[in-house]
């Protein structure tokens, strides 16, 4: 399925991109699914969502903003179908062997013009417990370039392990769904980063950067104009 190029990339860089993993009609069915979210025309379970600060900003729903939406495919066909998709499924066995399970999914939407940025981190600091063998799988479902906050990674970052993170507060403040309280995330100390070793990885709606769980990325904010929206389906192999 992958080729041997792409097979030693992820072993040395600790990501890949694959190029067209969704077609145009089925990044649109998540899309339009999104727009029914911040218009209101489906509801989700407000503990879903991290938000930006509901004093501030409202989606066209009146709801607060959402910048995060935890499991849709637990609530959601058009998500679930995604998790099940022959060919992401097929690559991730490649990478991570056959028995391969979904171990979750979120969708991440930089708000034009605001779209908090998000530190240098490991997933895996996020999911401690997690397999060893766990990847994400971060499905562009707008062209994100360097302007609206694409995906950045620092190449070979995962062969040191995990390191320690801190807790942050974004600016301007998330906050979680449920309770409407401010929502601290996690980050490598930024005295900790080389800068001058990333690399921008622009993808095309469609487009699937698959990476490990300790590959360092980030994302700068969106500041342009354009949308920003994102599909990560994490998936692991349990020994
Ligand atoms: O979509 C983004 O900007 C950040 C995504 C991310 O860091 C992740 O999925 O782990």
């Amino acid at each position: 399925m992958l080729s041997s190029v792409q097979r030693e990339s992820f072993t040395e860089r600790g990501y890949i991109k694959i190029v067209g993993l969704l077609t145009e009609a089925e990044v649109a069915l998540l899309r339009e699914r999104l727009e029914d979210v911040l218009y209101g025309r489906v509801t989700w379970p407000p503990r879903m969502f991290q938000t930006l600060d509901p004093q501030k900003f409202r989606a066209p729903s009146g709801l607060p903003m959402p910048e995060g939406i935890q499991r849709p495919a637990l609530v959601d066909e058009r998500f679930q179908r995604v998790t099940q998709h022959p060919h992401l499924l097929a690559i991730v066995r490649d990478l991570i062997g056959e028995n391969a399970t979904l171990y979750t999914d979120q969708v991440i939407l930089k708000t034009p013009g605001i779209g908090v940025e998000t530190h240098f981190h490991q997933d895996g600091f996020y999911w401690r417990n997690s397999a060893e063998r766990t990847v994400n799988c971060w499905i562009a479902l707008d062209d994100a370039g360097a302007d609206n906050g694409c995906l950045c990674f620092l190449p070979g970052s995962h062969k040191g392990g995990l390191v320690e993170h801190e807790a942050y507060y974004d600016t301007p403040t998330l906050h979680q769904g449920e309770t409407g309280t401010p929502f601290q995330r996690l980050r490598i100390p930024l005295e900790q980063v080389d800068f001058s070793r990333e690399v921008p990885e622009p993808a095309q709606a469609g487009d699937c950067l698959i990476f490990t769980k300790y590959t360092w990325h980030r994302s700068a904010p969106n500041l342009s104009a354009q949308q920003r929206r994102a599909y990560a389906v994490a998936f692991h192999a349990p020994v």
